[in-house]
C-alpha cells in the first residue's frame, strides 16, 4: 500500500476511455479542442478569466512568478512552502525572484506577519512584487486554510500593491473540508494553480488561472520553459474527467486519513493530533529515526515517506481502503513493539 503520496494514483477507467477517444490538435497554435475545453472548465472551477494547462504543478508555479514578477523582485512566501522548500528553489535559479519566506500558523501567513516582512523598504532591500499563498498547505500537515484567512493576507498584499499567487496543488482537498466551492477559496487571488495529478487521480497536469491578459502573457512563458505540449488533449481528456467525477469524493480520503491518525495516536512513540487533520495528509512525529522507521514499513508493505528525522508523512487517496488504515496502523504497533 501505498501511503508516500497522492501522486501515485493510477487514471480511471473512464479517463482512459476518454484519453482514447480525446479530439486533438497542435496545442501552440491553440488548436486542441480538448485542450481548451479543459482550460475553460478549470477558469470556470477557479472563478477566474481563463486557464493554461502545465505539465506540472511545479511549472506551473514558475510560470505564474515568471508572469507576475521582474528578475530581482521579492516574492514572500511561507517558510515551509512547497515553493520554497520542495522546487528545487527554481524560482530563484530561472525566475530570478528572491524568495522570502515568512514563517506561518499552520501554513497560514497572519496579515501581522505579511505586514512586518514589508517593513523596511527601499534601495537595499529586493521590491516586493508577489505574495505566494498555498491551500491545502502540504509541509503543515495538508491544512485546509479557511477563506476568511486568506482573504485577509490577501487584502494586505493588496492593499501594499502586490500580487497574489495561490498554489492549490490540492484546492479541491480544501474545498470538500471546508465545505465551500474552490471558487471561494480562490477569489482573493490573482492566480491559482491546482493538480489534476493528485487526489483527483488523472496522470499528468496542472492548471493555471488568472485573467486573460495574465493567461496569455503566461501562455509565452509556458512557451519559454518548454511547456508547449502540442497534443496534449490526450492528458486534458483525463483532467476533465477528474473535475467532473473525482472532486467529491475526496472526502473519503479525508475521513481515511483521520482514522489512521487516530489509530497512530493510540501508539507509544508516535504524536498525532487527528483533531488537526483536515484532509488527506497525516504527519506523525515519531521517537527514533524516522527513516528507520519508513524502511522498516516498507518491508510490511506500507509505504510512507520521513519529512525529516522525526516526521513520517502518510497520504490517503482513492486506492487507500478502510482495511489498508487498519494495516498500515497494525504494521506500526508490530514495529514498535518489536523495536
Ligand atoms: N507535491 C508532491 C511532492 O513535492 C513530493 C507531494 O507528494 O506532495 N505544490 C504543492 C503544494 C505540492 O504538494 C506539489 C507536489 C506541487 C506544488 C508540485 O506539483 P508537481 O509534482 O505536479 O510538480
Amino acid at each position: 500500500m501505498d501511503l508516500r503520496s497522492d501522486t501515485v494514483t493510477q487514471p480511471t477507467e473512464r479517463m482512459r476511455e476518454a484519453m482514447a477517444r480525446a479530439r486533438v490538435g497542435d496545442d501552440v497554435y491553440g488548436e486542441d479542442p480538448t485542450v481548451r475545453a479543459l482550460e475553460e472548465l478549470a477558469a470556470e472551477r477557479m472563478g477566474k478569466e481563463a486557464a493554461l494547462f502545465c505539465a506540472s504543478g511545479t511549472m506551473a508555479n514558475l510560470v505564474a512568478v515568471l508572469t507576475h514578477t521582474q528578475r530581482g523582485d521579492g516574492v514572500l512566501c511561507e517558510a515551509t512552502a512547497h515553493i520554497y522548500e520542495y522546487e528545487s528553489q527554481g524560482l530563484s535559479a530561472l525566475a530570478g525572484a528572491v524568495l522570502r519566506p515568512i514563517r506561518g500558523e499552520r501554513g497560514w501567513i497572519s496579515p501581522v506577519a505579511l505586514e512586518a516582512a514589508l517593513q523596511p523598504t527601499g534601495p537595499h532591500f529586493p521590491p516586493p512584487r508577489l505574495v505566494c499563498l498555498e491551500n491545502t498547505h502540504n509541509r503543515a500537515g495538508g491544512v485546509a486554510v479557511t477563506p476568511e484567512r486568506i482573504a485577509s493576507t490577501a487584502a494586505v498584499a493588496h492593499r501594499a500593491g502586490l500580487a497574489v499567487h495561490l498554489d492549490g496543488a490540492r484546492i479541491f482537498n480544501a474545498a470538500v473540508a471546508l465545505g465551500v466551492p474552490a471558487k471561494v477559496l480562490a477569489e482573493p487571488a490573482d492566480s491559482v494553480m491546482f493538480s489534476l495529478s493528485k487526489g483527483l487521480s488523472a496522470p499528468v497536469g496542472s492548471v493555471l488561472c488568472g485573467s486573460r491578459p495574465f493567461i496569455e502573457r503566461a501562455r509565452r512563458w509556458r512557451q519559454v520553459v518548454g511547456g508547449g505540449m502540442r497534443q496534449a488533449g490526450v492528458l486534458a481528456a483525463a483532467g476533465i474527467v477528474a473535475l467532473q467525477e473525482m472532486v467529491d469524493r475526496l472526502a473519503e480520503d479525508h475521513r481515511r486519513a483521520k482514522a489512521l491518525a487516530g489509530g497512530l495516536s493510540r501508539l507509544p512513540g508516535v504524536e498525532v493530533d487527528p483533531d488537526q487533520v483536515d484532509t488527506n495528509i497525516v504527519l506523525a512525529r515519531v521517537e527514533g529515526r524516522a527513516h528507520d522507521l519508513v524502511a522498516r514499513l516498507a518491508a510490511q508493505g506500507v509505504l510512507c515517506f520521513a519529512l525529516s528525522p522525526q516526521e513520517i508523512r502518510f497520504v490517503t487517496h482513492r486506492h487507500i481502503s478502510d482495511e489498508d488504515v487498519a494495516w498500515a496502523v497494525e504494521a506500526f504497533r508490530w514495529i514498535r513493539a518489536s523495536a
